[in-house]
């Protein structure tokens, strides 16, 4: 959309100023994102963050607006009760101006603002591996500033999100379907994540169990979804809470692994470029254990590894599953580009099986200098 698309928009909310630019902003796959400056009387200038909600994904914008401003009011009043500067520690819904948290432009689609927070950065791709520890960190604690938020206050914003096994079985209907006519080009493909379908339910089955517990959870624990405080390099809020669900903080871990500790950027055509790159593994478990580790059990620990591994097999399947199906879900910026990510994933997979030794003893390495060996 283009920027005089966007004004009317962006005039509907309760933004300091009057409305100056509107330009798209970030690499999410999901909502649209822009950047809108306003201008304030003094002649400065003032950010926001305003997003157009999937609603194709996301279907009851009301109760996704619901469980970011709980979830964000938690935070907030979490970390001021620390003494710390809860303004710049979780997103600030801004208000239109009826006072609602959205608001649906006529042509059906529904839209939220936020404020900006200054002086961040965000980061696809990771160079320096203290931003990792600092991300680690940032999503472990994450999961203890809402140990104790009322997880059935949320609602569930995409059912089964992280449910392998029905991922699975959404992968084996698109096979079957063959909507556009890809499978025959993708046997092997096909074949790579059947091979390896054996392992998909372990955390649910665990779960069912009663052996692994059910926390609230980000679910989208990709490393463009934390801010850095662009002077120090600390990592000061995590974004996007549309997926924040009751869930297993090992979605989290899995996920964070899966995005930031490879080698190569999601998409990378280059599979030889497709690797673990194990300092960045080491440094971001450390910060994940050093702030989450106390509060999780020991069978939690025991799959910190395997849920790497398969979070990057569900995306594997979920990516492959939208190129089958002619890509109506993750949005694409070049032909076969869900088939890339697809591979990408793959490739990772296999260099994790590789050195699934070596990350566990790292696990344990951590655990023992951190004090918290088990
Ligand atoms: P998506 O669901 O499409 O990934 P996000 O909510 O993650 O959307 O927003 C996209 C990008 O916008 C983020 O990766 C981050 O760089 C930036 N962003 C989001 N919220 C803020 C904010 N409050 N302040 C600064 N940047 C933000
Ligand atoms: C999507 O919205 P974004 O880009 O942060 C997706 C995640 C995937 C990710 C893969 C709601 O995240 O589940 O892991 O793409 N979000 C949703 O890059 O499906
Ligand atoms: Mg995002």
């Amino acid at each position: 959309m283009g920027m005089d698309d966007i004004r009317p928009i962006a005039e509907r909310f309760l933004f300091d100023g009057r409305f100056h630019t509107a330009e798209r902003y970030g690499n999410g796959h999901i909502n649209e994102t822009y950047l809108v400056r306003t201008i304030v009387e003094d002649g400065s200038t003032r950010r926001y963050i305003l997003q157009k909600i999937n609603h194709h994904v996301f279907r009851h914008p009301v109760r996704l607006m619901q469980n970011m401003v709980a979830v964000s009011d938690h935070i907030r009043t979490r970390v001021a009760a620390t003494g710390a500067d809860a303004s710049r520690s979780l997103v600030t819904v801004v208000p239109t101006v009826e006072g609602a948290s959205f608001t649906q432009h006529e042509d059906g689609t529904f839209w939220r603002a936020q404020v900006f927070i200054e002086g961040t950065l965000c980061i696809d791709q990771v160079e320096d591996v203290r931003h990792l520890y600092e991300a680690g960190k940032a999503f472990g604690n994450f999961q203890r500033l809402l140990e104790d938020f009322p997880a059935e206050c949320l609602h569930e914003t995409i059912p089964d999100f992280h449910n392998t096994p029905v991922r699975l079985r959404v992968f084996e209907r698109a096979v079957a379907e063959d909507a556009v006519g890809r499978v025959a080009s993708i046997a092997e493909d096909v074949r790579f994540l059947r091979e390896r379908s054996g392992d998909a339910s372990r955390l649910v089955d665990l779960m069912g169990q009663g052996r692994l517990p059910l926390r609230v959870t980000h679910n989208d624990t990709k490393l463009n979804n934390v801010l850095f405080d662009s002077a120090s390099g600390e990592a000061i809020c995590v974004v996007d809470l549309d997926t924040v669900m009751p869930g297993l903080s090992l979605y989290d871990f899995g996920d964070a692994i899966r995005f930031a500790a490879n080698t190569a950027v999601e998409d990378e055509p280059d599979l030889d470029r497709v690797g673990l790159d194990f300092p960045m593994f080491e440094h971001f478990t450390r910060g994940y254990l050093e702030t989450a580790g106390p509060v999780l059990t020991e069978e939690e620990i025991r799959q910190l590894c395997f849920s790497a591994r398969l979070i990057t097999y569900e995306l594997a399947l979920r990516f492959l599953s939208d190129h089958i199906a002619g890509d109506p879900y993750f949005r694409i910026h070049r032909p076969n580009h869900n088939l890339d990510r697809a591979r990408c994933q793959m490739r990772l997979l296999l260099e994790m099986e590789r050195h699934e030794a070596e990350m566990e003893a790292s696990v344990r390495r951590i655990l023992a200098e951190t004090g918290q060996a088990r």
